[in-house]
């Protein structure tokens, strides 16, 4: 597929995907919806790169779903695109490598649930983060009042969402929903360090740890802790694990192959 609203490009083992509607502040159109789908869909079986990066040109990173096309909606239609929205950001969720969001400016509304998509968040100091769909009359249409409740909370999730209002990038990572904060100037170099960082370990390893984490977050423990038995497990049938454990005593690097 190619791509109008986003821009790929596959840097040492990382895909860095950049959010490119820089005039609508990369509000996320069915077109953009459409174009990260494809994009992840395409590469599920990819094993070409480790880590996935998702950014935005200029001072967004996403500011939202875009309103002009929600105005058009009724009902029906609204019960759909929802659907597409959600089933994004489950595949983003489920996605077998890391995606990591360097959010640099603005992340709001379905931007901000873009963001929660993803595993970690990092953040710019300039990031602004926000549910403000009830200044539109709306609820958040794409997780938000499910995945926001789970990272900060349900008092503070109903705040941020009840209120509409923006927090920045400290406050953010004060309540939980951004994981780091870097100068704006450092957001990309520090998400490349992270994701080449994650791109030595074991890559099997990493993707059954985040399958665990995700499912265990949806269940409760005693069912987690089963879903963690049958990774742990799973995992010692790897040729990285042998090569992890016997690489550690012989006193060298590990070599991983995924496999
Ligand atoms: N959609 C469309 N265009 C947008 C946009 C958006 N979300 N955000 C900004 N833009 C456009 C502006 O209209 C403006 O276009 P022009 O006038 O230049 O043509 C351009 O981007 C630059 O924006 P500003 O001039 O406003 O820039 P400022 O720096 O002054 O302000 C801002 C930046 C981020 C504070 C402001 O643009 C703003 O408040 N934007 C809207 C933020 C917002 O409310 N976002 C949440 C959208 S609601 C659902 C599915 C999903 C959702 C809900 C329901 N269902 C299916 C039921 C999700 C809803 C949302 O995400």
């Amino acid at each position: 597929m190619e791509y109008k609203n986003i821009i790929v490009k596959f840097e040492e083992r990382v895909a860095v995907i950049t959010m490119n509607r820089e005039k609508a502040l990369n509000a996320l159109n069915d077109e953009t919806i459409a174009e990260l789908q494809s994009f992840f869909r395409h590469h599920w079986l990819d094993d070409s790169f480790g880590c996935v990066i998702i950014t935005g040109a200029g001072k967004a990173f996403v500011a939202g779903a875009d309103i002009s096309e929600l105005a058009q909606c009724d009902i029906k239609k609204a019960l759909k695109k929802s659907m597409l929205g959600i089933y994004l950001t489950k595949t983003i969720e489920n996605f077998p490598k890391p995606v990591i969001a360097a959010v640099n400016g603005f992340a709001l509304g379905g931007g901000c649930e873009l963001a929660m998509a993803c595993d970690i968040r990092l953040a710019s100091e300039k990031a602004k983060f926000g549910q403000p769909e009830v200044n539109l009359g709306l609820i958040p249409g794409y997780g938000g009042t499910q995945r926001l409740a789970r990272l900060v909370g349900r008092g503070k999730a109903k705040q941020l969402i009840f209120t509409g209002e923006m927090v920045d990038a400290n406050e953010a990572k004060r309540i939980g929903l951004a994981d780091e904060v870097y100068p704006a100037e450092e957001l990309m170099t520090k998400a490349m360090e992270m994701a080449k960082l994650i791109n030595s370990k074991a890559p099997i390893a990493v993707a059954t740890a985040k399958e665990c984490i995700n499912r265990g977050l949806d269940v409760n423990l005693s069912a987690g802790l089963e879903f963690e038995k049958m990774g742990f497990g799973t995992i010692y049938g790897t040729e990285d694990a042998m090569e992890g454990m016997k690489a550690f005593l012989e006193k060298r690097g590990a070599e991983f192959k995924g496999k």
